[in-house]
């Protein structure tokens, strides 16, 4: 559910400062990483794109393709509070918004666009979090 995905978001997010240089994105295009949910915040930027694959590779998310590693995905997911009940929706949802993409080869913008998709399928799913749910648990981590 949306709290589950609050939890996830707010752990990864504090990746994005580490990350802010290699990908190139600024804070005119995202500020801080839970903006992402917002529902006024655009997911378009290549830069967005290479940040996701940099923070992503600190948790050991993708495989060498830049494709995720479907098994540490679920246990990153499983490893937040309740995350065991979306974890398997989770890695379905983001291998569903991969598949329409896989013939992109610029990294950055082929996971840009699987991540747009992962936002709109959580909408829809109605997972995905209200930024002060967000912002409640941000402290945590
Ligand atoms: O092909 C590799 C795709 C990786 C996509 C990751 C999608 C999620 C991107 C942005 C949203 C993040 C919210 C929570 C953390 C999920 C790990």
């Amino acid at each position: 559910d949306a709290l589950v995905m609050s939890h996830v978001t707010a752990h990864f997010g504090k990746t994005l400062e580490e990350c802010r240089e290699e990908s190139g994105l600024s804070s005119d295009i995202m500020e801080e990483f839970h903006h992402f949910w917002n529902e006024e915040f655009e997911v378009v930027h290549r830069e967005l794109g290479c940040a996701i694959i940099c923070m992503s590779n600190k948790f050991s998310l993708l495989k060498e393709d830049q494709r995720m590693h479907h098994m540490n995905m679920h246990d990153y997911i499983k490893s937040f509070p309740n995350g065991e009940i979306l974890s398997e929706l989770m890695v379905d949802m983001i291998h569903n918004c991969e598949k329409p993409n896989d013939d992109i080869e610029d990294d950055c913008v082929r996971v840009v666009k699987t991540a747009a998709c992962f936002k709109e399928e959580s909408k829809k799913k109605g997972i995905a979090p209200e930024m002060a749910m967000i912002e409640a648990v941000l402290e945590k981590y």
